[in-house]
C-alpha cells in the first residue's frame, strides 16, 4: 500500500453547551484530524485527545508531535500491505494510542474507500441502526440538570449518563429517578474521581437500580475496582482503566468489571476495539460503545462499531447537535433515538469543504 503523504489538521469546534466532568469544563473542543493520501483514495482519522491531559495522559499537541516525528514518518517508510499492519508497525513507539488510534483509522479509511467496503461490513457489524444514549455532563443545580435530561428524553435518546463526583451523585440520580421515573435507562460516570474510602458513599447509589458505574476510581486501580465491585450492587464498568483487549481480558479475570466502554481512540484503534469486543463476548461482559465529542468523522465509525453483536448497551453515540451546530460532516440525526449505520464505503461520511474551511485553525503536510 503506497502512501503519498499524510496531512494534520487542527480544527476548533464550538460547542453548543459546556460540557463539564470530573476532571474540567470544554467549551470548546480542539481537534486534530489525519487524512492520508494513497494513489486510490484518501482517508480520515478523528484523534479523541483532548486539549490538556486530565481525562488521560494523552493531550492534542503530544498527539500531533508524536506523529509528526515518529509515527506518520514510520509509516511512509514501511509502505505497509494494508491498515492491519500499521499497529505492529507503530508498536516499537510506547504509548500514545490516541495518536495511533487516529492514523490507522485514516489509513483504514482509505484502503476500505478503494475497496468499496464499509467499515461497519469490515468491522462485522449486524445492524443498520444503533440505540442511542446521552453523556449529561455536571450542572450548577439540579433544576439545571432536570431541564438538560428532560430535553434530552423528549429528543428520544435511550439512555442517560450523569457524569458524578463527590458532592454531585447521590442528589441528582435520586431527583432523576424521582422525576423521570424508574423506566428510565441510567448510569453515572466518575472519571475517576472517587477513592475505595468513598465505597459507603458509592453504595447509596444502589437503590436507583443502576445499569452501570463508570470508572469511580483511578485508572490505574484495577484491583480497587474488583475491591469496589463486592461492597456496591450497581455494576463496575471499566473507561480509563482499559488500554487494550489484554486490558481487558484481566480485568474480567480479576473481577474489577462486568461492563466495559469501548473507546476506539483509547485503545489505539477500531481494530483493537474489535478484539475487546470479542474478548468481552467471550466472557459473557456487555459493551457499549463510549464517546470523545467526536465530530460527525470519529462517530461514523463509532456507530459502525457499535452495530457489532456484542454492543448490547446503548452508547455514548449521540446526534451531531447535541454537540455541534454545525458538524464538519453531513449532521448524524437521531431517529427514534437510534442513529443510521453509515453503509457507503470507508466511513461513509467526509468532510464538507466549506465546514472544513472555516474551522480549520492549522494544517500540516508530510511526506516520506
Ligand atoms: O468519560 O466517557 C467519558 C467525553 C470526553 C471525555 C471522556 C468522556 C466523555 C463523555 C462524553 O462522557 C461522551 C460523548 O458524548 O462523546
Ligand atoms: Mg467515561
Amino acid at each position: 500500500m503506497k502512501i503519498a503523504g499524510v496531512e494534520l489538521l487542527r480544527v476548533a469546534m464550538p460547542l453548543v453547551a459546556p460540557f463539564r466532568t470530573s476532571f474540567g469544563t470544554e467549551t470548546t473542543r480542539d481537534i486534530l484530524l489525519v487524512r492520508a493520501v494513497t494513489a486510490d483514495a484518501e482517508g480520515w482519522g478523528e484523534c479523541v485527545a483532548m486539549s490538556s491531559p486530565r481525562y488521560s495522559s494523552e493531550y492534542v499537541d503530544a498527539a500531533a508531535d508524536v506523529l509528526r516525528r515518529f509515527l506518520v514518518p514510520a509509516l511512509l517508510a514501511a509502505e505497509p500491505p494494508g491498515a492491519h499492519a500499521v499497529a505492529d508497525l507503530l508498536a516499537p513507539f510506547k504509548g500514545h494510542r490516541m495518536a495511533k488510534a487516529a492514523l490507522e483509522t485514516a489509513v483504514l479509511d482509505a484502503e476500505l474507500r478503494a475497496a468499496g467496503r464499509s467499515f461497519a461490513r469490515e468491522l462485522g457489524a449486524v445492524r443498520d441502526r444503533v440505540p442511542c444514549g446521552v453523556s449529561v455532563g455536571i450542572m450548577d443545580s439540579i433544576p439545571a440538570l432536570l431541564d438538560a435530561v428532560g430535553g434530552y428524553l423528549a429528543e428520544g435518546y435511550l439512555r442517560i449518563k450523569l457524569k458524578i463526583e463527590p458532592g454531585w451523585d447521590v442528589e441528582p440520580v435520586r431527583a432523576v429517578r424521582e422525576r423521570y421515573g424508574d423506566d428510565v435507562l441510567l448510569q453515572v460516570d466518575a472519571n475517576t474521581a472517587y477513592t475505595l474510602a468513598d465505597a459507603g458513599q458509592l453504595a447509596r447509589l444502589d437503590p436507583f437500580d443502576l445499569l452501570l458505574i463508570e470508572q469511580p476510581l483511578d485508572e490505574d486501580d484495577v484491583l480497587g475496582h474488583a475491591e469496589l465491585a463486592r461492597l456496591v450492587r450497581t455494576p463496575v464498568c471499566l473507561d480509563e482503566s482499559i488500554g487494550s483487549a489484554r486490558d481487558a481480558a484481566a480485568a474480567i479475570r480479576l473481577g474489577a468489571c462486568r461492563v466495559v466502554n469501548v473507546k476506539p481512540g483509547r485503545v489505539g484503534g477500531y481494530l483493537e476495539a474489535r478484539r475487546i469486543h470479542d474478548v468481552c463476548a467471550a466472557r459473557g461482559v456487555a459493551v457499549w460503545c463510549g464517546g470523545m465529542l467526536e465530530t460527525g468523522l470519529g462517530r461514523a465509525a463509532n456507530v459502525a462499531l457499535a452495530a457489532l453483536p456484542g454492543f448490547t448497551l446503548p452508547g455514548d453515540t449521540s446526534a451531531s447537535g447535541r454537540y455541534y451546530a454545525a458538524d464538519i460532516t453531513e449532521p448524524f440525526v437521531l431517529d427514534d433515538g437510534h442513529l443510521p449505520v453509515p453503509a457507503l464505503p470507508g466511513l461513509g461520511v467526509a468532510p464538507l469543504p466549506g465546514r472544513l474551511a472555516e474551522v480549520t485553525t492549522a494544517a500540516e503536510w508530510l511526506t516520506g
